[in-house]
């Protein structure tokens, strides 16, 4: 069987971006490949966080993923520090990783754009933490949403590169991006994505939402004049973006969806994609209301620590006698 692995940061509440662009569809690879799903609470101090909403938003999110339907029994699921190995690979690969390579890296590109004060060294190194994630479990597959592609490139890179310094050690990764629902926009900005540092909070449906609220930011979407339902997302970027969502959430093409909202107002389409949405969104919550205050969160880290502890302390140990840092 094919491995799988992806990791979402807890900075915040989880929004429809990662639900469509990620955790849905480890919920639709777990039956078909061994999934490995953790919450990459490392990668979230890269930016300082308040350490008591941090707290509150891990267990939020190692409850949203069994909420969304990821199985404990099927999917590994657990959190990076509990394992680790990973921060220790993660160093190693920092030392075989260029400057050149990480000064590339559009995500810290940005922020050095945007000329943000004190950007930490974290930031900077933080695709090869990345790739640690990655090659300490020889994963086939890594379905991100778009803004990750670079990340898992380079991660391919450091593991050919390793590969050939000390010998074959590292599987080499493909990144699987989804044909639709990889870049879901904000829905107050669609040039922007949605996010979960959106500042107006107008931008972003977060699944945890009430429902009400869901509906508002949808039909408050903002559209254009054109009014044809169609996928244009050059000079239709908020339609194309509600069409996506609809298309993600119901399984219809874009053709269909076209062809259903033929000769109808840009109004009755958002009533049904709110629709759409607070139907994924009831069935989120129900499940995450009966989970939040139950021992299934720790059920469900117990097991996937121990199964992500053995495979990484394996992999770890093989890296560090290649490396010469271990006695043999
Ligand atoms: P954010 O910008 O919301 O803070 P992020 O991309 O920085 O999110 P994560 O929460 O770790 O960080 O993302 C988890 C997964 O969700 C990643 O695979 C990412 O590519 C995907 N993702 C995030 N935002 C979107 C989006 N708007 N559309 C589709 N996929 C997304
Ligand atoms: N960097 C990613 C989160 C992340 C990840 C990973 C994704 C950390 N480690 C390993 C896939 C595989 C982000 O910012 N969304």
């Amino acid at each position: 069987m094919k491995r799988m692995l992806s990791g979402i940061k807890p900075t915040g509440q989880l929004h429809l971006g990662n639900y469509i662009g990620a955790l849905s569809k480890f919920v639709e690879y777990q039956d078909e490949y061994e999934v490995i799903a953790f919450i990459a609470n490392l990668h979230t101090i890269t930016v300082y966080q308040e350490p008591k909403e941090l707290q509150k938003n891990l267990k939020d999110c190692v409850a949203l993923y069994l909420a969304c339907g990821l199985d404990p029994n099927k999917t590994t699921i657990f959190l990076q520090t509990d394992v680790m190995e990973h921060a220790q690979l993660g160093f190693i690969l920092c030392c075989n990783t260029y400057m050149g390579e990480l000064n590339r890296m559009t995500q810290y590109k940005d922020k050095i754009a945007k000329d943000e004060k004190n950007i930490s060294c974290g930031i900077f190194t933080y695709p090869t933490l990345m790739s640690a994630d990655i090659l300490i479990y020889d994963a086939d597959f890594v379905p991100v949403g778009e803004d990750q592609k670079q990340h898992v490139e380079l991660c391919r890179d450091v593991a050919i590169r390793f590969n050939n310094k000390f010998g074959n050690t590292f599987k080499v990764p493909e990144p699987l991006i989804p044909k639709v629902g990889a870049r879901i926009m904000s829905l107050s900005d669609p040039t922007k994505k949605m996010s979960k540092s959106d500042e107006t909070n107008k931008g972003c449906v977060y699944l945890l939402d009430n429902l009400k609220t869901a509906r508002k930011k949808i039909m408050s979407a903002v559209t254009d004049s054109i009014g044809i339902v169609q996928y244009d997302p050059e000079n239709q970027p908020g339609i194309s973006n509600l069409m996506q969502i609809m298309s993600s959430l119901s399984d219809k093409s874009f053709e269909e969806i076209t062809k259903e909202y033929e000769g109808k107002g840009y109004g009755d389409f958002k009533k049904d994609v709110a629709n759409v949405v607070c139907d994924t969104l009831e069935k989120i919550q129900a499940d995450y209301n009966e989970i939040i205050n139950s021992n299934k969160i720790q059920e469900a880290l117990d097991i996937g620590t121990k199964k992500a502890k053995e495979m990484a302390s394996k992999k770890l140990n093989e890296v560090q006698i290649k490396v010469g840092i271990e006695i043999k």
